[in-house]
């Protein structure tokens, strides 16, 4: 290790065991933290304005997953890729899953799209036109034959069903059409695999959408049984909701599956993570630590059970960096995380004191982790600066071969 970082890592390590802090707890816990890159965040993707078209961005779901796997290999962290059908439709899915496996990975979770064909303008599983419905579902069931082909276990829904206008649709009806899918579809799970749901308040429906909110979603789940579990996507709530609130519920309830990491600023923005209010993300860590070391197991084995996977689209970025940038930054704010004293927390909490209780979760998020950080990647054999690593490999000038005109779709 450098110097300045043997310097920079003792003097850390002092302060935090001054702190209370289990240094060698936090090393484990960090190198557990494994986070899945989406398929959909390597291609070009845009604004509703632009697609601008970049250089080297993969021609199909092969591509992709080389995409990914310099991810994997610079961080250490990512070994899945989530997928998405059809914009990852092959013929032969285990030659899919083999290439992965090639490249040091394994495929993710599966994403059905029942959102892009023009069927499914005025909604998928709740449309009013039953044989869209049945066309909607049918591609559920086979998304659940995908994952029995490339080794998945996490069936991934979002829908973007919802409407316009008042009165345009039976919120009541849809409403039942929405459960008589998902139960269909959860029948055909296979006992090792769960069905995450995601929820967002809006968009593409502007007036009402099917499964608007987390509570939507859980009581979704809740009538499903115990395969099926929330998805928390950053960017899916309204301005000022607690996201951190909603993880604490779901996580003692045992219904938290899974999140979609991303930032925004005013919607769906779908940013790289961690560059718009990293305290949140990090205040969502602290319920995730806090739920680890519940007394009761169903809340410790869902906290150890979250399928941390991040959601973003890119516009402007180029994709691998965008992408070791937010894997980066997700490392970054754990860490900050692994530095809470919840004894302390907890302590001050039961003496009804709220400066320090505030304190002391507020002073872990002001350590400076850096030499943490670089301690354990350098522990591993990894590069301590996965993004200049990145930058100085010459991979983004060997994949402009590809040329132009790969999209996420
Ligand atoms: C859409 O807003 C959701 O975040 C979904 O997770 C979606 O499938 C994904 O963003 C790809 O478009
Ligand atoms: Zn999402
Ligand atoms: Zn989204
Ligand atoms: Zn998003």
């Amino acid at each position: 290790m450098s110097q300045w970082n043997d310097k920079a890592y003792a003097l850390f390590e002092e302060q935090q065991k001054q702190r209370g802090i289990d240094l060698g707890f936090a090393k484990k816990k960090l190198l557990d933290l494994k986070i899945e890159t989406p398929s959909w965040g390597y291609g070009d993707s845009g604004t509703r304005f632009k697609v601008f078209r970049k250089v080297g961005v993969p021609r199909d779901p092969f591509e992709k997953l080389e995409d990914a796997a310099q991810v994997h290999q610079l961080t250490g962290a990512c070994p899945t890729v989530a997928i998405h059908i059809p914009w990852d439709k092959v013929d032969d899915y285990s030659k899919l899953a083999e290439y992965a496996t090639s490249l040091g990975l394994r495929i993710g979770a599966v994403n059905p799209n029942v959102f892009q064909d023009d069927d499914y303008m005025l909604g998928s599983v709740t449309n009013a036109d039953v044989n869209i419905r049945r066309k909607a579902t049918a591609h559920l069931l086979e998304c659940v034959d995908v994952m029995k082909e490339v080794g998945s276990d996490i069936l991934s829904l979002w829908f973007a069903d919802g409407t316009n206008y008042p009165g345009q649709g039976h919120i009541r009806k849809r409403k039942q059409w929405l459960h008589e899918a998902l139960t269909e579809t959860y029948q055909a799970l296979s006992p090792n695999m769960r069905m995450l749901i995601e929820y967002k308040f809006f968009e593409p429906g502007f007036y009402h959408t099917d499964l608007a909110d987390w509570g939507m979603a859980f009581h979704a789940a809740n009538q499903l049984g115990p395969q099926a579990q929330v998805l928390v996507d950053t960017g899916h709530h309204a301005q000022g909701t607690n996201v951190e609130h909603i993880v604490a519920y779901l996580l003692d309830e045992g219904k938290l599956g899974g999140f979609h990491f991303n930032s925004r600023k005013y919607a769906d923005d779908d940013l790289i993570v961690g560059t718009v209010n990293p305290y949140e993300l990090f205040l969502i860590f602290y319920q995730i630590l806090d739920a680890d070391r519940d007394e009761r197991p169903i809340v410790r084995n869902t906290a150890g059970n979250i399928a941390f996977m991040i959601d973003q689209s890119h516009a402007i970025e180029p994709k691998i960096p965008a992408m070791l940038r937010s894997v980066m930054n997700i490392q970054t704010q754990y860490a900050k995380a692994l530095m809470i004293n919840h004894e302390a927390v907890l302590q001050a909490q039961a003496k009804n004191d709220v400066l320090a209780a505030e304190a002391a979760v507020r002073e872990a998020y002001e350590v400076d982790v850096a030499p943490f950080l670089a301690a354990v990647r350098e522990e591993q054999g990894l590069p301590i600066d996965p993004m200049k690593a990145f930058l100085e490999s010459g991979y983004t000038e060997k994949i402009a071969v590809r040329g132009v005109g790969g999209s996420s779709w």
